[in-house]
């Protein structure tokens, strides 16, 4: 980019990722799941279209396989399954702004063409009296190219002075921006309020440059965890939706756990008071390894999502690939019908499925079995289950995969309360860490339909088109790759269609 000027952090961090990415080899990469360029990877970043291509940024650490003041990782696809790593977007290279970190944010086209990213700056506002170093979060901006981003001079655009009296200028982050019909822009912001945790703040803008406050969009109240992160706001399908990341959950049933965990809100936005009225709440995948979601509309008008396929509560439990460490979820397609969140894989999945294996009115029993040609580890299965006999219900439908003689994955449906379980209790994991979810399927269904897209280490299963998810990853070694299905209790009938996606 003209007039582009290369810190020495950023220079320092594109020469190590040059020089180690020919140590990282494909097989150690998921097929279609997008993986850091070599060292760590958290939140989504920046999700854009721009010049042509998918923009998918990533906080981001080359130096280790473990998190430290973020950097920006970069890649582009043409379809969201294919990506091309670039060179990191972003250090923290600026001495006032974000020598601490560059965290999370976001991104979107400027009028006359350029890229914009909005991303917090972490620096510090000196020590507490106890010598605490107090953190200071700002929303700063960098513009570039679609390669080259260059910090802006105005940073940060957004800081304390823009905080209502309860806000907190030490947890203020995750700017997610949007370009309005009328080309001016918004940018919703979490913080911590002093009482009741989280709040989601609004801002606008005439240039994306200079920014005033707009309200505050929504409220924790004491009920989701403490602090919000990664807020993401948007209209579908006639509904205002917000998506954000609660930390320091308390358990409620089987929607919420304890812990780092999503939030759906959907409802209408007060044309009087700016909030956002609450028709529904709900986690937004009722799996283990999920956080931090972050959507993009595609240029043909899908609102679509991607997240962090793991979860700060289960990080110490995964084995470290050599040069690895995290990856996004599969590209969602999102819907919102009756007010509750459906999400699907992208269709451009279907594009990768070939060999199709298909066995139609199969009856389980107790004993397991496994239907020729049904197995593999980078798979996508689709599943119809019904009772044998409508009037006999069966106690609970089982399905095995990752298995070999020793281990296994399970999901299990129990009918009569509508619930299944995601396990890897036997996955081989040596580590006490969050093993098994349960989640309640609305309605209790005796009838399930069920899609598990499996992409080596990562099963992500999609219930009754999509109206629940959840999410998963799997530790056992890739040879383990056996699916068997059984019943307990009374029998029932089984349609799959198998694919392979490698
Ligand atoms: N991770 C980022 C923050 C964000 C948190 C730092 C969520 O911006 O709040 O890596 O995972």
């Amino acid at each position: 980019m003209e007039g582009f000027v290369e810190s020495a952090p950023l220079a320092d961090a594109r020469v190590y990722e040059r020089h180690m990415i020919r140590f990282v080899s494909k097989t150690e990469r998921p097929y279609f799941h997008l993986t850091p360029l070599v060292g760590w990877m958290n939140d989504p970043n920046g999700f854009s279209y721009y010049k042509g291509k998918y923009h998918l940024f990533y906080q981001y650490n080359p130096y280790a396989t473990s998190w430290a003041p973020m950097h920006w990782g970069h890649a582009v696809s043409e379809d969201l399954l294919h990506w091309e790593h670039l060179p990191v977007a972003l250090a923290p290279d600026a001495p006032y702004d974000d020598f601490n970190g560059c965290f999370s944010g976001s991104a979107v086209e400027l009028a006359d063409g350029r890229h914009l990213l909005m991303y917090t700056g972490v620096a510090s506002d000196g020590r507490t009296a106890d010598g605490h170093i107090r953190p200071r979060q700002t929303q700063c901006l960098a513009i570039g190219d679609g390669v080259d981003y260059q910090k802006f001079e105005g940073n940060p655009v957004i800081d304390g002075s823009f905080l209502p009296e309860d806000g907190s200028t030490e947890h203020f982050r995750d700017p997610k921006v949007w370009r309005e019909d009328d080309g001016t822009y918004r940018a919703v912001v979490a913080n911590l309020a002093t009482e009741g945790g989280g709040q989601i703040l609004l801002y606008r803008s005439a240039d994306a440059l200079a920014w005033q406050p707009a309200g505050v969009l929504s409220r924790n109240k004491g009920r989701f965890g403490q602090m919000w992160e990664c807020p993401d706001f948007f209209s579908l399908d006639g509904y205002d939706v917000l998506l954000l990341s609660p930390q320091d959950m308390l358990p409620e049933g089987h929607e919420f756990y304890s812990g780092n965990g999503t939030l759906c809100i959907i409802g209408h936005v007060d044309e009087e008071t700016g909030e956002l009225g609450e028709e529904s709440l709900t986690s937004i995948d009722n799996g283990i390894d999920f956080y931090a979601t972050q959507t993009i509309l595609t240029p043909d008008g899908r609102r679509v999502m991607v997240a962090w396929m793991q979860n700060w509560d289960s990080i110490t439990g995964v084995a470290r690939r050599v040069h690895l460490f995290g990856s996004m979820t599969v590209p969602r397609e999102l819907s919102v019908r009756d007010g509750h969140l459906y999400q699907w894989p992208i269709r451009e999945l279907d594009g990768l499925r070939h060999d199709e294996v298909k066995h139609d009115g199969v009856v389980l029993g107790t004993d397991p079995i496994a239907l020729e040609g049904v197995n593999g580890r980078v798979v996508d299965l689709l599943l119809d289950v019904r009772p044998e006999d409508p009037a006999n219900l069966y106690d609970e439908l089982v399905i095995w995969f990752a298995q070999d003689g020793r281990f296994h994955c399970s999901l299990r449906y129990q009918p009569a309360t509508g619930t299944l379980i995601i396990s890897r209790e036997h996955s081989g994991s040596r580590r006490a860490f969050v093993h098994r979810r349960k989640c309640d399927i609305p309605g209790a269904p005796a009838e399930l339909s069920l899609r598990m897209v499996l992409d080596k280490n990562s099963v992500e299963a999609f219930i009754n088109g999509g109206e629940k998810a959840v999410t998963m990853l799997i530790p056992t070694d890739l040879s383990a790759d056996g699916i068997t299905f059984c019943v307990r209790g009374a029998g029932a009938i089984l349609d799959v269609t198998k694919y392979d996606l490698a």
